[in-house]
Order: structure tokens, then C-alpha cells, then sequence
């Protein structure tokens, strides 16, 4: 049977203040997604961009000033349209892949897939991403879309495809190293299994990975939402907040592969890419590396 992959992309830079990651659906494309996606034997079907204002076109949205949101209205806008396209146009025979943009992306894209699918969610990021505008030091909704998804921020990102939730088991997360202190608080009271840097080093990714198989034995899919600075920034050196002490190359890599040995994984985010910070495209090249992976690519 013909493989399928349907791609969007979200050049979205309104949920964070490092311009550049607009461009990262460009850069994984030119990093020949689709020409590789072929070799290995699939059919690539590209939906092209969702449409996001330029941040110099979108002044803030002065009605939400007392929210400390940046581009509230604006990225939830983007949100929607995100989620409408998904719902519209994903080819149910196809793996869906969603590249960003930052991670506010995420808002959208994982709430449409939960709406057609019964899934778990693994959050690979240095970053828990589980800020309000109450905790966040910077405002910046990429560090808000966890919150979000398990029902706790700014009610206009709620509503993103009718106020779909999370349930607490349905997430799991790996390569967390950066969290900010109010933040920790809500993610310890939040119910959700986070795997941080420690616990990898401690017992290995190959027994992180089957705790989290093991979390989503119940679930039939898997939506994985790939921060690109869950990978330690000495080999994906193009992110906007870059921490060191992550996923080694071999590491994340092994994780993609065994969740494809999985069968399980629908679907895909690859968000955080910025050519601007990056050293010759090296970031969007190892993108593409791990969507093979996760999508079979073997050794031999
Ligand atoms: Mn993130």
C-alpha cells in the first residue's frame, strides 16, 4: 500500500520575540523534505502555508493590553486557521505533518488531531511550555501552548476548535530542562509524566521511550510535537531559546525510531527552527532527519 504525508506549514514568529522562525517551514522544505520523503517511499502531499501577518503589519491588539500575551489576537488567529485547515484537509490515509513556526503552533494543530483521534501526546522540548499570562516572565504564547491545551490561559487561545481539552494522561514530555519557577509549580500540580534531562541521563532514552509507549498502551495514536530545542543546541544551534545539556544526536534520533517501530504515530509538529540563528540550514537539516526517522527510515 502507498505511504502518504500530508504537510502543513505555519510560518508563524508572533508567539515569541526572535524573528526568524517564520522561516522555518522554507528551511525544512529546502532542506529536501520532499525529495527524501520520496527515496524512502512516500507520497508527499503539501498543503503549502497557513497565512500569518508580518509582526511590522499587526501592531499588539491594544483591547488585550491587561493580558500579558503578546499577539494574543493575532496567534490565536493563526491558531484557528491552523486547526480549520487540519480538520479540512488531512487526508485520512496520510501522516500528518505539522511544521512551525514556534510552538504556539501546537495550540492548533494538536487540536485538531485530538478531535479526529484518540492520542497521546509526547512534548519533546527543553521547555515545559506550561506558562500563563499570570506566570510568564516574557508573555510569549510558545511558552503558553501546554497550558492551553490542558485548559488553562487566555480564553480567546481556548476557544482554538471549540475548547478542546487534554486530559492530564494523554501527555508526556522528554528533554525538559528550562522551566520557570511558577511554571514548575503548575506542571507538578498539573498530573501531566514529564521525563526531564536527568531521568535520561539517569536510565537511558531507551527506557524513557517504553515508559511512554507504556503510558499510551491505551491510546491508538501518538501525536508527537517536536521542539527542535529539546536537541542539545551543539548540533540544532538554530532555536530561539537555546539550553544546553540536551538530547544528544544518537539520542534523538533513537527515540524517533523506536516510536516508529511503535506503529503508533500519526502525526508530527516540528516547530522552533530559525534559519536566522542557524549555521548553514544545520537545524532544518536535522528536522528532516528526525521526520524520517519517526516516518521508518532505518540504518540498513
Ligand atoms: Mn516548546
Amino acid at each position: 500500500m502507498q505511504k502518504h504525508v500530508n504537510i502543513f506549514g505555519i510560518p508563524m514568529d508572533l508567539g515569541q520575540n526572535r524573528r526568524g522562525v517564520d522561516m522555518g517551514p522554507s528551511a525544512v522544505r529546502y532542506a529536501q523534505l520532499g525529495e527524501k520523503l520520496q527515496t524512502l517511499g512516500y507520497i508527499a502531499h503539501d498543503e503549502g502555508n497557513i497565512t500569518v501577518s508580518q509582526a511590522e503589519e499587526s501592531p499588539e491588539d491594544y483591547t488585550d493590553k491587561h493580558i500579558n500575551a503578546h499577539f494574543l489576537p493575532q496567534v490565536a488567529k493563526v491558531c484557528q486557521a491552523t486547526y480549520s485547515s487540519i480538520v479540512e484537509c488531512w487526508r485520512d490515509d496520510a501522516f500528518g505533518l505539522f511544521i512551525g513556526g514556534d510552538h504556539s503552533v501546537s495550540i492548533g494543530t494538536i487540536t485538531a488531531v485530538a478531535q479526529r483521534k484518540n492520542i497521546g501526546v509526547l512534548w519533546i522540548d527543553a521547555h515545559t511550555d506550561m506558562n500563563t499570562p499570570e506566570t510568564s516572565p516574557s508573555g510569549n504564547i510558545h511558552g503558553m501552548s501546554m497550558a492551553v491545551l490542558l485548559g488553562d490561559g487566555p480564553q480567546k487561545l481556548l476557544d482554538v476548535g471549540g475548547h478542546t481539552v487534554l486530559d492530564p494522561d494523554q501527555v508526556a514530555m522528554i528533554g525538559v530542562r528550562d522551566v520557570d519557577k511558577d511554571e514548575a509549580m503548575r506542571v507538578r500540580e498539573s498530573g501531566i509524566t514529564v521525563h526531564t534531562m536527568r531521568e535520561v541521563d539517569e536510565n537511558g532514552i531507551v527506557a524513557i521511550a517504553h515508559r511512554v509507549l507504556d503510558q499510551f498502551k491505551d491510546r491508538d495514536h501518538i501525536h508527537v510535537s517536536l521542539d527542535l530545542d529539546s536537541c542539545d543546541p551543539r548540533y540544532a544551534p538554530g532555536v530561539g531559546t537555546p539550553v544546553f545539556g540536551g538530547l544528544s544526536y544518537r539520542e534523538a534520533h533513537l527515540l524517533m525510531e523506536l516510536l516508529a517501530d511503535s506503529g503508533k504515530v500519526c502525526s508530527m509538529d516540528v516547530v522552533e527552527v530559525n534559519p536566522i540563528l542557524d549555521d548553514r540550514n544545520r537545524t532544518a537539516e536535522i528536522a528532516v532527519e528526525m521526520i524520517l526517522s519517526i516516518l521508518g527510515k532505518n540504518i540498513l
